[in-house]
């Protein structure tokens, strides 16, 4: 008897599992004040101290989205410059990976009036950065469009290859309307099952601060993007925003909270949804 009683709670703990949202392995609401926070071994990484407010990625206090006072991480454009970027290493690799985040439209957003215009938004890889990897990059790129910006997503398949062609270009930010709101967004990638079967998935969900449910906004399924054989065994790194080839005029600040990453979805909610913004 004794061993059917423990069969039945072991089957019972293995439904409970099953049914509990997956938790993700690493998540970051700043409140450290800097980004020495690390969990299962992932980390920040680059150059720069965070908490050093002089530096064009820092974590400072900002107002967020429900209007309360909270540390988050800051991407100050200066005007003119390109570059700023936050790096992320999460030293165990994975097949699957999903980021979540929220993110504010600068209240000044207005995109740069130079060419090329593609600014950089997000990218993950697993080895080596676009053609310096065996694996696969994936790219999210925002671009000066009539109404604001247009977002678009590209991958270089690795093997040392650049970047292909950006695909799934979709509306993403609208000028005036937009600015200085807050959005979430889920960046999901999963790998290719390997080189020979072009099944890898690229997807893109968003909602605005007023909205309860997520918006598919992109979705890629049959990316070139399998794990390269010298591994590692999945995606591994990469970094938030990045290099804006058109350079804002002004000096501009994007502004992130609440990062997240798991391996498997990221798409459930738990805050309820603001009114609608007064800017709408
Ligand atoms: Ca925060």
């Amino acid at each position: 008897m004794k061993m059917k009683y423990n069969f039945v709670m072991l089957f019972t703990g293995f439904l409970l599992t099953a049914t509990v949202a997956a938790q993700p392995f690493m998540e970051d609401d700043f409140s450290s004040g800097d980004l020495s926070k690390s969990m299962n071994g992932f980390q920040w990484s680059g150059i720069g101290s965070s908490a050093d407010v002089s530096n064009p990625v820092h974590v400072r206090e900002t107002t967020g989205r429900n209007g309360e006072t909270t540390n988050a991480l800051h991407f100050r454009y200066r005007a003119g410059s390109n570059w700023v970027e936050k790096r992320f290493d999460t030293v165990n690799p994975h097949r699957e990976l999903w980021v979540r985040y929220w993110i504010k439209v600068p209240e000044n957003y207005q995109h740069g009036s130079g060419s090329p215009h593609n600014n950089k938004f997000f990218a993950i890889w697993m080895d080596g950065y676009s053609s310096k990897g065996e694996g696969p990059t994936v790219f999210w790129n925002y671009w000066r469009s009539s109404e604001g910006a247009t977002l678009t997503v590209s991958n270089s398949r690795g093997q040392k290859r650049v970047s292909g062609p950006n695909v799934e270009r979709v509306p993403f930010i609208r000028v005036p309307q937009d600015r200085g709101r807050w959005m979430q967004v889920v960046l999901r990638v999963k790998a290719a099952t390997n080189r020979s079967s072009n099944d890898g998935i690229i997807e893109t969900y968003r909602r605005w601060e007023n909205e309860d449910k997520f918006t598919k906004i992109q979705e890629v399924r049959d990316a070139d993007i399998a794990v390269p054989p010298s591994g590692p065994d999945g995606w591994r790194r990469g970094y938030v925003m990045g290099y804006a080839n058109a350079a804002y005029a002004q000096d501009t600040t994007w502004i992130i909270d609440d990062m997240a990453f798991s391996s498997s979805s990221l798409l459930q909610t738990t805050a309820r949804p603001l009114p609608p913004h007064p800017h709408n």
